[in-house]
């Protein structure tokens, strides 16, 4: 009888091993599958910051703020989808440009206390807006009507720009948790935050504690919610993967994740392993380009910008 029992739950102790080792190997060949390759790494840019896609045009605008220069040396160049800068200097004369939006034919820009209003047909800066107050204006979107909406990370503000009427303080709360990436979806506002900031300076964002999340807010009644159950990271660029997700990037890290937008991280990619180099520290935004089955990111930390393929059809240059 002794033997009897102890063979069938030995082996079946084995098929229970077996079979979480497994789901363990599928688990994790899950979690990286889909993960981006490099098709070119485009150099030569001024600690660039933010990217976006013009599809009218079909280019690209990367803000740059070229700290080597006095204050005001930051600029926004073109670049075209191969990959070629076509005018490094295309605007000049800017602060700290970060995060831009895209409205017609207007290019939104966070410059360090001013939202700047860029008319892209002249390729003039048109307006600008001073936001008195701000620490580190840094990301932009725009939704559907027109509206602006700028993240302020240090003072734990969202501001808003309503066509025809002066730019206001649209929501202060700790709980926006250095709001960092921001993206409008209808009546949603999700913001990838970038932590717990004690002392609202350089060195106390390079602290922030505990690490930042995603989070909602519903922009009718104002309501804030985490979405992350944990801290994720230093979150930093925010854009939607046109499937229900999001890739949102760790600034310190140098991770890429693509989140469902309930806050389930579904795959994680380390980008100096992907670029193999020793950091991706400074890996900053990310354009989605649906057509082509691409992202782009920019890489603050070593003046790059990469263009990834995420598609099935990969081909690595
Ligand atoms: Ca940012």
């Amino acid at each position: 009888m002794k033997s009897f029992l102890t063979v069938p739950k030995l082996a079946g102790a084995m098929m229970v091993t077996l079979s979480l080792f497994l789901s363990a190997c599928l688990g994790q060949e899950d979690k990286t599958s889909g993960k981006p390759v490099v098709m070119k790494t485009i150099s030569n840019f001024k600690e660039p910051d933010s990217v976006v896609f013009d599809a009218k045009r079909n280019q690209f605008y990367v803000s740059q703020a070229n700290f080597k220069q006095p204050y005001g040396g930051g600029i926004i160049s073109t670049v075209s989808p191969e990959g070629e800068i076509t005018n490094l200097t295309w605007i000049t004369g800017l602060n700290v440009p970060k995060g831009m939006a895209l409205y017609q034919d207007k290019l939104y820009v966070a410059d360090s206390n001013n939202l700047i209003e860029i008319d892209i047909v002249a390729g003039k800066v048109a307006k600008k807006y001073y936001v008195a107050g701000s620490l580190l204006l840094n990301d932009v979107t725009v939704a559907d009507d027109g509206t602006v909406y700028v993240s302020d990370t240090l003072t734990n503000q969202i501001l808003r720009l309503v066509p025809g009427k002066a730019i206001e303080a649209w929501i202060s709360d700790e709980n926006l948790d250095g709001p960092n990436g921001i993206e409008v979806d209808g009546d949603v506002l999700y913001v990838a935050s970038w932590g717990e900031i004690k002392e609202k300076n350089m060195k106390g964002l390079l602290a922030a504690q505990p690490l930042g999340k995603l989070i909602k807010i519903n922009i009718k009644d104002k309501s804030i919610r985490p979405l992350s159950k944990e801290p994720v990271g230093n979150l930093d660029g925010l854009e939607f993967d046109g499937k229900g997700n999001a890739y949102i990037s760790d600034w310190k890290t140098g991770t890429l994740h693509l989140i469902k937008l309930d806050g389930t991280i579904l795959k994680s990619f380390d980008m100096a392993k992907i670029l193999g180099v020793e950091s991706a520290r400074g890996l900053a935004d990310i354009v989605h380009v649906k057509d082509k089955e691409q992202i782009w990111v920019t890489m603050m930390g070593n003046g790059t910008m990469q263009m990834l393929s995420i598609g099935k059809k990969q081909e690595a240059k």
